[in-house]
Protein backbone atom coordinates (compact mmCIF):
# COMPACT_ATOMS: atom_id res chain seq x y z
CA UNK A 1 0.00 0.00 0.00
CA UNK A 2 1.10 3.33 -0.84
CA UNK A 3 -0.05 4.89 2.45
CA UNK A 4 1.43 2.47 4.56
CA UNK A 5 5.09 2.82 6.09
CA UNK A 6 7.23 1.52 8.73
CA UNK A 7 10.67 3.74 8.03
CA UNK A 8 11.90 6.90 6.68
CA UNK A 9 14.98 8.46 6.28
CA UNK A 10 16.07 12.06 6.10
CA UNK A 11 18.33 14.57 6.13
CA UNK A 12 19.11 17.60 8.22
CA UNK A 13 19.16 21.32 6.56
CA UNK A 14 23.38 22.22 7.00
CA UNK A 15 24.66 25.89 8.01
CA UNK A 16 24.62 27.01 4.40
CA UNK A 17 20.81 25.43 3.85
CA UNK A 18 20.64 29.22 2.61
CA UNK A 19 22.50 28.88 -0.13
CA UNK A 20 20.30 25.96 -2.10
CA UNK A 21 17.65 26.64 -4.91
CA UNK A 22 15.16 28.94 -4.54
CA UNK A 23 12.77 31.01 -6.08
CA UNK A 24 10.90 32.20 -2.91
CA UNK A 25 10.36 36.04 -2.50
CA UNK A 26 10.11 34.76 1.36
CA UNK A 27 13.62 35.83 2.74
CA UNK A 28 16.58 33.28 4.02
CA UNK A 29 15.07 30.53 6.13
CA UNK A 30 16.35 31.05 9.93
CA UNK A 31 18.83 28.06 10.41
CA UNK A 32 17.60 27.22 14.16
CA UNK A 33 13.87 27.55 12.90
CA UNK A 34 14.54 25.02 10.69
CA UNK A 35 15.96 22.70 12.90
CA UNK A 36 13.26 22.63 15.15
CA UNK A 37 10.73 22.21 12.30
CA UNK A 38 12.72 19.21 11.33
CA UNK A 39 13.02 17.76 14.62
CA UNK A 40 9.09 18.71 15.45
CA UNK A 41 8.51 16.67 11.62
CA UNK A 42 11.13 13.31 12.48
CA UNK A 43 8.69 13.13 15.81
CA UNK A 44 5.22 13.25 13.52
CA UNK A 45 6.29 10.21 11.61
CA UNK A 46 7.37 8.78 14.83
CA UNK A 47 4.12 8.93 16.20
CA UNK A 48 2.42 8.00 12.70
CA UNK A 49 4.35 4.38 13.69
CA UNK A 50 7.40 5.10 11.51
CA UNK A 51 10.96 4.33 12.50
CA UNK A 52 13.27 7.79 11.14
CA UNK A 53 16.64 7.71 10.51
CA UNK A 54 17.96 11.21 9.80
CA UNK A 55 21.47 11.61 8.00
CA UNK A 56 24.13 14.72 9.29
CA UNK A 57 23.73 17.62 6.62
CA UNK A 58 26.84 17.74 3.89
CA UNK A 59 28.03 21.50 3.30
CA UNK A 60 28.33 20.62 -0.33
CA UNK A 61 24.80 19.96 -0.69
CA UNK A 62 22.74 22.99 0.31
CA UNK A 63 19.59 20.93 -0.54
CA UNK A 64 20.14 18.18 0.83
CA UNK A 65 17.86 17.97 3.56
CA UNK A 66 15.49 17.31 0.76
CA UNK A 67 16.20 13.54 0.47
CA UNK A 68 12.95 12.94 -1.58
CA UNK A 69 14.68 13.80 -4.97
CA UNK A 70 17.38 11.61 -4.59
CA UNK A 71 15.57 8.03 -4.76
CA UNK A 72 12.22 6.56 -5.56
CA UNK A 73 11.32 3.97 -2.73
CA UNK A 74 8.97 1.03 -3.05
CA UNK A 75 7.54 -2.00 -1.69
CA UNK A 76 9.16 -3.82 -4.55
CA UNK A 77 12.70 -2.05 -5.18
CA UNK A 78 14.44 1.30 -5.08
CA UNK A 79 15.69 3.68 -7.46
CA UNK A 80 18.48 5.64 -7.35
CA UNK A 81 17.54 8.93 -9.58
CA UNK A 82 19.97 11.58 -11.53
CA UNK A 83 19.09 15.35 -10.13
CA UNK A 84 17.43 17.79 -12.88
CA UNK A 85 19.63 20.24 -11.13
CA UNK A 86 23.56 20.17 -11.72
CA UNK A 87 24.15 21.56 -8.02
CA UNK A 88 22.04 18.74 -6.30
CA UNK A 89 23.70 15.58 -8.50
CA UNK A 90 25.62 14.40 -5.59
CA UNK A 91 23.41 14.01 -3.37
CA UNK A 92 22.55 10.62 -4.28
CA UNK A 93 25.28 9.13 -3.24
CA UNK A 94 24.99 8.94 0.48
CA UNK A 95 21.06 8.20 0.03
CA UNK A 96 22.18 4.75 -2.02
CA UNK A 97 24.63 4.12 1.12
CA UNK A 98 22.04 4.56 3.61
CA UNK A 99 19.32 2.53 1.58
CA UNK A 100 21.53 -0.30 0.94
CA UNK A 101 20.37 -1.73 4.31
CA UNK A 102 16.92 -1.77 2.86
CA UNK A 103 17.43 -2.61 -0.66
CA UNK A 104 19.76 -4.43 -2.32
CA UNK A 105 21.51 -3.43 -5.86
CA UNK A 106 18.82 -0.43 -6.95
CA UNK A 107 18.63 0.48 -10.54
CA UNK A 108 19.79 4.02 -11.41
CA UNK A 109 18.51 6.68 -14.20
CA UNK A 110 21.35 7.17 -16.26
CA UNK A 111 22.56 10.22 -18.42
CA UNK A 112 20.56 11.93 -20.44
CA UNK A 113 17.89 10.96 -18.31
CA UNK A 114 16.97 13.46 -15.34
CA UNK A 115 14.69 12.29 -12.51
CA UNK A 116 13.86 14.31 -9.13
CA UNK A 117 11.56 12.22 -6.85
CA UNK A 118 9.47 15.09 -6.04
CA UNK A 119 8.08 14.42 -9.85
CA UNK A 120 6.73 10.98 -8.82
CA UNK A 121 3.46 10.11 -7.33
CA UNK A 122 2.63 7.03 -5.99
CA UNK A 123 -0.91 5.85 -5.84
CA UNK A 124 -2.83 2.03 -5.40
CA UNK A 125 -3.01 2.07 -9.03
CA UNK A 126 0.21 3.21 -10.08
CA UNK A 127 2.68 5.61 -10.61
CA UNK A 128 2.32 9.22 -11.77
CA UNK A 129 5.17 10.81 -13.03
CA UNK A 130 5.68 14.32 -14.12
CA UNK A 131 7.91 15.77 -16.71
CA UNK A 132 9.18 18.79 -15.39
CA UNK A 133 12.05 21.28 -15.90
CA UNK A 134 13.52 18.45 -13.23
CA UNK A 135 12.57 15.16 -14.72
CA UNK A 136 13.10 15.32 -18.33
CA UNK A 137 11.48 12.76 -20.77
CA UNK A 138 14.04 10.47 -20.83
CA UNK A 139 14.39 10.25 -17.86
CA UNK A 140 10.84 9.47 -17.19
CA UNK A 141 10.88 6.98 -19.45
CA UNK A 142 13.55 5.12 -18.02
CA UNK A 143 11.93 5.03 -14.68
CA UNK A 144 8.54 4.18 -16.10
CA UNK A 145 10.49 0.94 -17.53
CA UNK A 146 12.27 0.15 -14.60
CA UNK A 147 8.94 0.90 -12.38
CA UNK A 148 7.58 -1.97 -14.62
CA UNK A 149 10.29 -3.94 -14.21
CA UNK A 150 9.39 -3.74 -10.50
CA UNK A 151 5.46 -4.29 -11.81
CA UNK A 152 4.27 -0.98 -11.45
CA UNK A 153 2.17 0.56 -13.79
CA UNK A 154 3.37 4.63 -14.81
CA UNK A 155 2.03 7.32 -16.04
CA UNK A 156 4.01 10.14 -17.93
CA UNK A 157 1.91 13.58 -16.83
CA UNK A 158 3.90 16.38 -18.83
CA UNK A 159 3.27 19.55 -16.95
CA UNK A 160 6.33 21.77 -18.53
CA UNK A 161 3.01 24.24 -19.41
CA UNK A 162 1.32 24.61 -16.26
CA UNK A 163 3.36 27.37 -14.14
CA UNK A 164 4.26 27.81 -10.75
CA UNK A 165 5.15 24.33 -10.39
CA UNK A 166 8.17 23.21 -9.52
CA UNK A 167 7.62 19.31 -9.21
CA UNK A 168 4.65 17.24 -10.02
CA UNK A 169 3.67 16.98 -6.08
CA UNK A 170 4.27 20.35 -5.92
CA UNK A 171 0.26 20.30 -6.75
CA UNK A 172 -0.38 17.02 -6.15
CA UNK A 173 -0.56 14.22 -3.18
CA UNK A 174 -2.22 11.16 -2.94
CA UNK A 175 -4.18 10.22 -0.39
CA UNK A 176 -5.28 7.08 -0.09
CA UNK A 177 -8.28 4.90 -0.77
CA UNK A 178 -8.06 6.92 -4.60
CA UNK A 179 -8.06 10.32 -3.33
CA UNK A 180 -5.91 12.83 -4.99
CA UNK A 181 -5.54 16.38 -3.21
CA UNK A 182 -4.59 18.53 -6.66
CA UNK A 183 -3.99 22.75 -6.45
CA UNK A 184 -6.89 24.66 -7.46
CA UNK A 185 -4.88 26.11 -10.24
CA UNK A 186 -3.81 23.02 -12.14
CA UNK A 187 -5.66 22.06 -15.52
CA UNK A 188 -7.92 19.12 -15.70
CA UNK A 189 -5.26 16.18 -16.84
CA UNK A 190 -6.21 13.15 -18.40
CA UNK A 191 -3.87 11.06 -15.66
CA UNK A 192 -6.04 12.10 -12.30
CA UNK A 193 -9.41 11.30 -14.24
CA UNK A 194 -9.61 7.80 -12.34
CA UNK A 195 -9.42 9.75 -9.15
CA UNK A 196 -11.60 11.47 -6.63
CA UNK A 197 -9.87 14.77 -6.50
CA UNK A 198 -9.72 17.04 -3.43
CA UNK A 199 -9.44 20.72 -4.62
CA UNK A 200 -7.13 22.55 -2.29
CA UNK A 201 -7.99 26.17 -2.79
CA UNK A 202 -5.55 28.49 -4.72
CA UNK A 203 -4.96 30.47 -1.87
CA UNK A 204 -3.44 27.50 -0.07
CA UNK A 205 -2.02 25.92 -2.87
CA UNK A 206 1.50 25.40 -0.64
CA UNK A 207 -0.67 22.63 1.24
CA UNK A 208 -1.04 20.24 -2.08
CA UNK A 209 2.12 18.88 -0.74
CA UNK A 210 1.28 17.38 2.03
CA UNK A 211 1.50 13.36 2.92
CA UNK A 212 -0.55 10.56 4.17
CA UNK A 213 1.37 8.40 6.62
CA UNK A 214 -0.46 5.21 7.78
CA UNK A 215 -3.71 6.40 10.08
CA UNK A 216 -2.99 10.42 9.58
CA UNK A 217 -2.24 13.24 7.12
CA UNK A 218 0.29 15.72 7.51
CA UNK A 219 -0.15 18.89 6.52
CA UNK A 220 1.59 21.88 6.16
CA UNK A 221 0.12 24.40 9.38
CA UNK A 222 -1.53 27.55 8.28
CA UNK A 223 -3.87 26.68 5.40
CA UNK A 224 -7.20 25.70 7.51
CA UNK A 225 -9.55 25.36 4.59
CA UNK A 226 -7.62 22.26 3.64
CA UNK A 227 -7.14 20.57 6.69
CA UNK A 228 -10.55 21.20 7.50
CA UNK A 229 -11.88 20.03 4.15
CA UNK A 230 -9.78 16.40 5.11
CA UNK A 231 -10.91 16.32 8.61
CA UNK A 232 -14.58 16.62 6.58
CA UNK A 233 -13.43 13.64 4.22
CA UNK A 234 -12.57 11.78 7.88
CA UNK A 235 -8.77 11.96 7.29
CA UNK A 236 -7.13 12.95 10.51
CA UNK A 237 -4.26 16.02 9.69
CA UNK A 238 -1.23 16.10 11.61
CA UNK A 239 -0.41 20.43 11.05
CA UNK A 240 3.56 21.06 11.18
CA UNK A 241 5.03 24.21 10.69
CA UNK A 242 7.13 24.46 7.39
CA UNK A 243 7.83 28.08 7.27
CA UNK A 244 11.63 27.61 6.40
CA UNK A 245 11.14 25.04 4.36
CA UNK A 246 8.92 26.72 2.09
CA UNK A 247 11.51 29.79 1.62
CA UNK A 248 13.63 26.93 -0.21
CA UNK A 249 11.35 25.59 -2.40
CA UNK A 250 10.27 22.74 -0.34
CA UNK A 251 7.46 20.74 1.03
CA UNK A 252 6.67 17.94 3.40
CA UNK A 253 7.12 15.40 0.94
CA UNK A 254 10.72 16.73 0.51
CA UNK A 255 11.90 16.02 3.77
CA UNK A 256 11.45 12.26 3.67
CA UNK A 257 11.58 8.92 1.88
CA UNK A 258 9.03 6.59 3.17
CA UNK A 259 9.14 2.98 2.87
C1 LIG B 1 15.32 22.63 -5.09
O1 LIG B 1 15.01 23.62 -5.75
O2 LIG B 1 15.75 21.61 -5.60
C2 LIG B 1 15.13 22.66 -3.59
N1 LIG B 1 15.42 23.97 -3.10
C3 LIG B 1 13.71 22.26 -3.21
C4 LIG B 1 13.42 20.83 -3.53
C5 LIG B 1 12.05 20.42 -3.11
N2 LIG B 1 11.87 19.04 -3.34
C6 LIG B 1 10.69 18.48 -3.58
O3 LIG B 1 9.71 19.17 -3.74
N3 LIG B 1 10.66 17.16 -3.71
Amino acid sequence: MSTRFSHALLRLPGENFAAGITSSPEGAPVLARALEQHRRYAAALEACGVRTATLPADPRYPDGTFVEDAAIVTAKGAIITRPGAAARAGETEVIAQALARHYHHPARITAPGTVDGGDVCETDSGILIGITARTNEDGARQLAGLLGELGYAATLVDIRAVPGLLHLKTGISYLGDGRLAVAAGLPPLPAFAAYEQVTVPASESYAANCIRVNDRVLVAAGYPRFAEELARLGHDPLPLEMSEFRKMDGGLSCLSLRF
